[in-house]
């Protein structure tokens, strides 16, 4: 959707990974603050996003949605103020349906328009739109509503949309939104982010800036796998230019997490201008090519190992459109060193089991 917001994919922190329900005023605030203090926000981690289970079971006598008075005492707009005065953003999250997915509060079905004025009123600069408990009717339908709802509360509002059933989303939901769910829910497992990342690579051609494919928020320092395996996490939703949002409680991260998430060669990647999605050119045993184009005619190369020991993946210049005697530069974004200045015909490394290796490819 070209409303001006997310000319790249998003970036930011969403409570539902880690505290599902478990949510409150304090919890954020603080979770703001080591946003900032870690660095993380310096480099692009700018949208702070309330999920599920923020508002009050029921509407006010108005019809309005209001902010739960045990967990968030203070209104959503002072949270949204807090935010905004350390350069951040504020995410919130409803439902085209009667109630969202946890069953605790009200969806905005037939409140389109009252409750994307609210939204606006309060300060919100984004909004997670889910598709539990609704009327049977055509998504498109209502997920429309509510886009042409935000788009009249004159402020630009980044709208993710979260039907990812029958529909295939990725067909018509860049008319109305940012972003859209491919997938079912993510998990804290290897099993989750491989099967998530394939059903994710089937709608690349549909991304470009304004509109992405979401294959759901970071796992990155839950507990539930290797530093490894993060990293694979991580350089693939990269690549794929899915939204970066956090998923983990950023006050506890641990050194090695915030290396993976605050990897600036990483998250320029994600971040280029070009917006092209790269996707999946070959995979046998386990042993995976992934690759895409980036700005000033270089290209992206991830080279993933799913199997469970060491073995080497190669990459020809052939396979991503190059002549073989074009010389490259390589840079290794993990180990932030240049490989080869001047590389021809095709390069090959060792991968670690469940690891992989993300580099830059400069054609000169
Ligand atoms: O509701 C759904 O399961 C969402 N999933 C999930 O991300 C989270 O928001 C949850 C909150 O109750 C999809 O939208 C696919």
């Amino acid at each position: 959707l070209a409303n001006g917001v997310a000319r790249t994919p998003p970036m930011g922190w969403n409570s539902w990974n880690h505290f599902q329900c478990n949510i409150n005023e304090s919890t954020v605030k603080t979770i703001v603050d080591a946003l900032v203090s870690t660095g993380l926000a310096a480099v692009g981690y700018k949208y702070v996003n309330l999920d599920d289970c923020w508002a009050e079971k029921n509407r006010d006598t108005r019809g309005n949605l209001r902010a739960k008075s045990s967990t968030f005492p203070s209104g959503i707009k002072t949270l949204a103020d807090y935010v905004h005065a350390r350069g951040l953003k504020l995410g919130i999250y409803s439902d085209a349906g009667y109630m969202t997915c946890s069953m605790t509060m009200p969806g905005s079905l037939g409140h389109e328009e009252q409750d994307a004025r609210t939204f606006a009123e309060w300060g919100v600069d984004y909004l997670k739109y889910d598709n539990c408990y609704n009327d049977g009717s055509k998504p498109q339908k209502r997920y429309a509503r509510m886009s042409y709802a935000l788009q009249k509360v004159g402020r630009p509002i980044l709208y993710s949309l979260c039907e990812w059933g029958q529909e295939n989303p990725a067909k018509w939901a860049g008319l109305y939104g940012n972003t859209w769910r491919t997938t079912g829910d993510i998990n804290d497992t290897w099993a989750s982010i491989t099967s998530i990342a394939d059903q994710n690579n089937i709608w690349g051609r549909y991304a470009g800036p304004g509109k992405w494919n979401d294959p759901d928020m970071l796992e990155v320092g839950n507990g539930g796998m290797s530093l490894e395996e993060y990293r694979s996490h991580f350089s693939i939703w990269a690549v794929m230019k899915a939204p970066l949002l956090i998923g983990c409680d950023v006050r506890s991260a641990s050194k090695e997490t915030l290396q993976i998430l605050g990897n600036k060669e990483v998250i320029n990647v994600n971040q280029d201008p070009m917006g092209v999605q790269a996707r999946k050119l070959r995979s046998k045993d386990g042993l995976e090519v992934w690759a895409g184009p980036l700005s000033r005619k270089r290209v992206v190369v991830v080279l993933w190992n799913r199997g469970r020991s060491v073995a080497p993946i190669s990459v020809t210049w052939r396979d991503i459109g190059l002549s073989p005697y074009k010389p490259v530069v390589v840079r290794d974004l993990w180990a932030h060193s240049f490989v080869s200045r001047n590389k021809r015909f095709r390069l090959t490394a060792n991968v670690a089991p469940h690891g992989c290796k993300m580099y830059a490819l400069s054609p000169y």
